[in-house]
């Protein structure tokens, strides 16, 4: 394990922490990711993935959406893990702004955070596409075949599909956020899925901390990087 004593040091001394996350943060509760080498990418499906959850395939094939969403993408029953814990104690003492996240599995409001910005939606939420009635994950999960709602309709998670844009509000958040913090720590991401990753770009600061098992695309552009686990650096951080 690399020395701490500098990102230690960063966390004690501020008052506006931003963290930006990805699949990396909840593997550590046992959700896996996409591109580690056990991740999503990496096992076999009639299509690729980025086929599967786009928006044109919801659409074109949403039986076979379903099956692949409830079987892979529906992370229920998991429990948040030292770094979302972290996280919640840091906003609660007044030193964190934001957790921008690009995860859905609602684990770091399950921590306690409030303050999270979610690019890319809630497995949590999802609504009747015809009639807008909500269902909870739990319905989506143990319906069979499409998922439909009461008055025929198919009900869609409140997931950014590929081809779909984020939300803009939780985008301008997130740009103000990183712009006004003191320290951004990037964790558990591998910066690859964009309009996300391009989020850094608005940290004006010198302290940027990036905490990923693999190399990513923005390791030169950080203040410090650490090839680590997460749960391993976090259980060490103030
Ligand atoms: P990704 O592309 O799968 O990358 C994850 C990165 O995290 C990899 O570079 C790993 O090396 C790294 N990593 C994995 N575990 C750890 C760990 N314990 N400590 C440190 N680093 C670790 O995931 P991204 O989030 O970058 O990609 C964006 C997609 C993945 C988003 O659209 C998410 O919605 C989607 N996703 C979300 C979940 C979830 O909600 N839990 C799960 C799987 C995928």
């Amino acid at each position: 394990m690399e020395n701490l004593e500098k990102p230690k040091t960063w966390v004690q001394e501020s008052k506006r922490i931003v963290f930006f996350g990805g699949a990396g943060v909840s593997t550590e509760s046992g959700i896996p990711d996409f591109r580690s080498v056990d991740g999503l990418y990496n096992q076999k499906f009639d299509y690729p993935p980025e086929t599967i959850i786009s928006h044109s395939f919801f659409l074109k094939n949403p039986e076979y959406f379903f099956r692949f969403y409830r079987e892979k993408m529906l992370p229920l029953g998991f429990s948040p893990n030292i770094t979302h814990k972290k996280l919640a104690q840091w906003e609660e003492v007044g030193k964190l702004t934001a957790v921008i996240t690009q995860n859905i599995d609602g684990l770091h409001q399950k921590a306690g955070s409030h303050r999270v910005l979610e690019l890319h939606g809630s497995v949590l939420r999802n609504y009747c596409m015809k009639c807008h009635k909500s269902y909870s994950a739990e319905y989506v999960k143990n319906s069979q075949g499409i998922c439909r709602c009461d008055c025929g309709g198919i009900i869609k998670p409140d997931v950014v599909l590929y081809e779909e844009s984020l939300d803009s509000q939780v985008l301008e958040k997130s740009i103000y956020a990183i712009a006004q913090c003191d320290l951004l720590i990037v964790g558990g991401t591998s910066l690859t899925v964009y309009p996300a990753a391009g989020l850094l770009r608005y940290y004006p600061g010198h302290r940027l901390v990036l905490i990923n098992r693999d190399e990513t695309p923005y390791d030169n552009q950080a203040d410090l990087v650490l090839h680590e686990s997460l749960g391993k650096v976090f259980e060490q951080l103030p």
